[in-house]
């Protein structure tokens, strides 16, 4: 095989964000800069003899493309084989699954996850170890230094791979393997569930609705729902991958995921509903006109994971991203099991779940998972809560509200200011950094301040620190106020607001989240001044 070195400058903006490199379609298309990330990577790792790489994305524009350069780069930087998913496809969970049961050394995952798709939107690359985790802070630092000071990559010189038909071809010192991407995924989840169970339900009246929102999860959709449990076809919708997501913004919340939204809340409801985003690792849940938070969806599994016949044996341990409500919590608090809190992104997760000490995480933008792989997994949610109601027999809404009668309401919402200028935006967090420690004692309206800090987390396993990770404001009846700036936008910067309101009083339960909290946010708003700060009077999403 013929490699070769091709030279290279350095580009500047090459920092791993919360899930990987996010770009304009259009950055990406630029000579050298997917190739300089790409062998940034490869820099970073001591690649043994016979590593395997997994690689595969959601089926974005631009992932043929990307596929192509990353399996020439793999061969030339020493890898003996690449694992692809057929036609370059791979759902987020599906490829950490690859990757444990193939034992890869790694995996290139390529995504811009709920971000919309197109030439002119976004794109996004990712490496995983092989636990089939995102790569730890220390390795997408490493990679972002590497990336600064790159002067060549390596390319092997072979032909473009027919990424669609399945199949081993040899290249002189690697082999390039096509599988098919949903098949050991089914598997896997048909391993975990009942599904006699949920094929029951879903064949016996029970109405089921799954929006893919045109993106990865719909082949994975067609053979779980469909092939495997029986379901009628109409209970799938947006089902077929388009490079553009149909033009849509794939990210499964009562905002974006309009489409399933409209028939839940509509005449014709369903029993259920379920969407996914564009790399399959969000989730969303909804009962007949009743809309299921992240962070409640969290709790609920976990409080009813022993009717899972995955987790019949018990879970040892949850762990939720800081800003994902305490509900969960109240649920580990009962069950005398460890509650973990780790700051926003999969990566904190991974080695809590490698040490055995958390079966379920999950975070309040739509992810929740488990150890059966190293990514949050939005099909296998939509199967835990079946799995929940064809043992319980009870709807979304009568399980979510006896849920809360029994541990109280955690009210939660996230109120995103999304493309704000970087500068007003840092303005808006250095001012509240600056200003929070006066705030300790006082009290605002009904709430009054018991703390507040710049969260900092250190990882219980390898002692490894992560500072700033977001304000957190902590009011002495357990109602919290945090402020973050996103890690995945790629327009300008997004100012992350999370309020939760503790309601222990099963009378209050009828109560829309956006009242409950109206008073939270006004505090918000008045202690960040973020309305004076950047001109922006409302958020732009409400989740
Ligand atoms: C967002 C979410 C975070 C999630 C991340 C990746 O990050 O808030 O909880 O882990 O997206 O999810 P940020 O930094 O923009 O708040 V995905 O589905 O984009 O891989
Ligand atoms: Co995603």
């Amino acid at each position: 095989m013929q490699i070769k070195t091709i030279k290279t400058q350095a580009f500047s903006d090459q920092k791993p964000g919360t899930s990987g490199l996010r770009k304009k379609v259009s950055v990406f298309q630029q000579p050298h800069y997917l190739e300089n990330f790409v062998q940034s990577i490869f820099d970073t790792l001591i690649v043994p003899e016979n590593a395997v790489l997994t690689l595969g994305g959601d089926g974005r524009f631009y992932n043929r493309e990307a596929i192509q350069v990353i399996i020439k780069m793999a061969a030339a930087n020493g890898f003996v084989k690449v694992i692809v998913g057929q036609g370059g496809i791979l759902s987020t969970p599906a490829a950490s699954h690859i990757i444990r049961q193939h034992q890869t050394f790694g995996g290139i995952i390529l995504s811009a996850s709920h971000n919309p798709g197109g030439p002119d939107k976004d794109f996004g690359i990712k490496y995983n170890t092989a636990n089939g985790g995102p790569a730890p802070e220390k390795i997408t630092e490493a990679i972002f230094e590497n990336s600064k000071v790159i002067q060549c990559y390596k390319k092997a010189e072979i032909v473009n791979i027919d990424l669609d038909v399945l199949g081993e071809t040899v290249l002189e010192g690697c082999a390039v393997t096509i599988i098919d991407s949903v098949h050991g995924y089914a598997d896997l989840m048909e391993g975990m569930f009942d599904f006699a169970a949920i094929r029951a339900l879903l064949t016996d009246g029970f109405q089921f609705k799954f929006d893919a929102m045109h993106a990865v999860t719909g082949p994975y959709a067609k053979a779980i729902f469909l092939d495997r449990l029986g379901a009628p076809a109409d209970s799938l919708m947006n089902c077929e991958v388009t490079e553009d997501f149909g033009g849509g913004h794939p990210d499964p919340n009562l905002t974006y995921a309009h489409d399933l939204v409209d028939i839940v809340y509509g005449m014709q409801a369903p029993d259920f509903g379920a969407a996914s985003d564009g790399d399959g690792d969000r989730n969303m849940i909804l009962g007949k006109a009743f809309f299921v938070t992240p962070s409640d969806s969290l709790a609920i599994i976990a409080a009813n994971a022993h009717l899972i016949p995955a987790y019949k044996q018990g879970i040892v341990g949850v762990a939720r991203s800081m800003p994902t409500s305490g509900a969960v919590d109240r649920v580990a608090a009962k069950m005398g099991i460890d509650c973990y809190e780790t700051p926003t992104g999969w990566k904190f997760f991974g080695n809590l779940m490698d040490a055995g000490k958390v079966t379920l995480c999950g975070e309040e933008s739509f992810g929740t998972g488990s150890n059966h792989v190293r990514e949050k997994d939005g099909l296998w949610a939509v199967l835990c809560w079946l799995n929940i109601i064809a043992v319980r027999k009870q709807s979304v809404e009568k399980i979510v509200k006896a849920h809360w009668a029994e541990y109280g309401r955690n009210v939660y919402s996230r109120h995103d200011y999304e493309a704000i200028p970087t500068v007003k935006a840092d303005r808006v967090i250095a001012r509240l950094r600056h200003q929070f420690d006066t705030w300790i004692g006082q009290g605002f309206g009904n709430y009054q301040v018991k703390a507040c800090d710049d969260f900092a987390y250190s990882d219980p396993v390898d002692g490894s620190v992560s500072v700033s990770q977001g304000i957190r404001i902590l009011f002495t009846d357990g109602s919290r106020i945090v402020f973050r700036l996103s890690g995945t936008g790629t327009r300008g910067a997004t100012i992350r607001i999370y309020l939760e309101a503790y309601d222990p009083d099963v009378a209050n339960h009828h109560l829309d989240a956006q009242q409950a909290l109206k008073e939270l946010v006004d505090i918000a708003l008045r202690l960040s001044d973020l309305i004076a700060i950047t001109g922006q009077t409302q958020p732009t999403v409400i989740t």
